[in-house]
């Protein structure tokens, strides 16, 4: 089967007028070389300090053993929720000035984040199966974004993002399903819609590219399935500030005015600011098999409890 891949991606001097164009049309940009070799590096170093519990507990992860090599460590980590809560390097790229000046052109002048995740994805470790990130973390206004920060080169073999172009356009979230195939991590996924897998394309960027992407966007990858190395990505997702955030039910609220306040502010200003701040979420490992599962433990970012 052949396949159309990501155009030549050009090199990333500041949001132009053509990335919000494309955004717009295809739901998705590709940001080459946004990210400096050095702060790669940094990310990188950065990884291996969460998982070897430089910032405390990752909840759901066993501790690393005495003689655990980095590689075995690193292996048995397929995606970290929140590490920003933690590490200050993660919490430093939710505000990378390219990740900022995209958003707001993007999504408007007021920015808040709400959640980080740090796949590590060795090689033989599942993909995730089609999904609108929409389905998991609602906005009331449609403003979800995400910035996919590549740690490593992406491409088809070890796993890379792929997303269905446009498919964020009708504004709709596409029913769910279970699903037990084993190329996927998580254990529902997006079905019912008018396009064919053959219609996607996969995003294969080099290290230090970040892809943007809208929240009702479908996407998937497929598993890593090089015979040994990782392929790193920090994930982090925005929305507008002006929206609520009706995310994890909480006793005695109103669905209505729901309003999750564990957030960054990373552009412009807080029109909820008066009602301060939450610290609800831990980091956590993505139970494995739970990812994106829209049963009783959350899907997407559920806090640890
Ligand atoms: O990086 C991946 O493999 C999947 C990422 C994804 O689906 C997401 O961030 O919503």
């Amino acid at each position: 089967m052949s396949v159309a891949t990501t155009p030549q991606a050009k090199p990333y001097t500041g949001i132009s007028e053509e990335h919000v164009a494309e955004y717009r049309e295809k739901g998705y940009l590709v940001l080459d070389g946004a990210v400096s070799a050095e702060e790669i590096e940094e990310l990188r170093r950065d990884t291996l300090a969460i998982c070897r519990r430089h910032y405390g507990e990752i909840k759901g992860s066993e501790p690393p053993g005495p003689d655990e090599s980095d590689e075995d460590l690193l292996a048995r980590h397929l995606c970290i929720h929140f590490p920003h809560k933690v590490s200050p390097v993660m919490a430093k790229y939710i505000t990378h000035p390219a990740i900022v000046d995209t958003l707001v052109n993007v999504i408007g002048p007021n920015v808040k984040c709400m959640q980080s995740m740090l796949f590590i994805k060795s090689a033989g470790m599942p993909g995730q199966a089609w999904h609108q990130d929409e389905g998991y973390i609602p906005t009331r206004d449609r403003s979800l974004a995400g910035a996919w920060i590549a740690i490593e080169d992406a491409h088809q073999d070890n796993g890379c993002l792929w997303v269905l172009p446009g498919s964020h356009k009708r504004g709709i979230l596409w029913p769910q399903e279970q699903q037990n195939d084993p190329r996927f991590d998580c254990s529902s996924e997006s079905i019912g819609f008018p396009y064919r897998d053959e219609d996607a394309v996969p995003v294969e960027v080099k290290a230090g590219a970040i892809v943007v992407f809208h929240g009702y966007l479908l996407h998937r990858s497929l598993p890593n399935r090089m015979a040994s190395g990782l392929r790193r990505a920090l994930v982090n997702h925005y929305m507008s500030a002006e929206s609520l955030l009706p995310w994890f039910p909480k006793p005695g609220m109103h669905q209505a005015m729901l309003d999750r306040r564990d957030i960054v502010m990373v552009a412009g200003e807080d029109p909820y600011a008066w009602k301060g701040l939450e610290d609800i979420h831990r980091p956590h490992l993505r139970p494995s098999g739970k990812g994106g599962c829209l049963g009783e433990d959350g899907g997407e970012g559920k806090p640890a409890s």
